[in-house]
């Protein structure tokens, strides 16, 4: 199983208002950087409306924040400063920032400065 990454569909309404995210924009954005990244995981968009499944299936109704990378069977469980957390047996990566880390870390691309 690949690392999956869950992110908000851009132009979810909320509060009257049409949004996109932030946090799912910047890992988008290094996707658009290095192409071949987005060969190396799943890329799934998301409703902004909870429950966001498969999500909160796999991670628990707590823990539907998005971005959220969940990460493959054998994907190393650790990379620098980054907490990989754990869920039902679900290894994933929460933080923006780290998933950002990570996925740098894990395909031997420039580490976000
Ligand atoms: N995990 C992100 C924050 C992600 C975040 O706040 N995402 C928003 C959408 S832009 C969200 O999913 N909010 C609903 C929630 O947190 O339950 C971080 O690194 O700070």
């Amino acid at each position: 199983m690949r690392d999956t990454l869950y992110v908000l569909r851009p132009g979810f309404s909320d509060k009257g208002a049409v949004w996109f995210c932030p946090y799912s924009a910047q890992v988008i954005g290094l996707l658009t950087y290095y192409p071949r990244l987005r060969e190396t995981l799943d890329v799934v968009e998301l409703d902004f409306m909870k429950p966001r499944y498969p999500v909160a299936t796999l991670l628990g109704e707590d823990h539907q924040s998005l971005p959220v990378l969940v990460l493959g069977a054998g994907s190393p469980s650790s990379a620098k400063d980054v907490h990989v957390e754990e869920a039902g047996g679900v290894r994933y990566v929460s933080k923006t920032i780290e998933i950002l880390r990570y996925l740098a870390a894990t395909r031997g691309l420039p580490a976000p400065h």
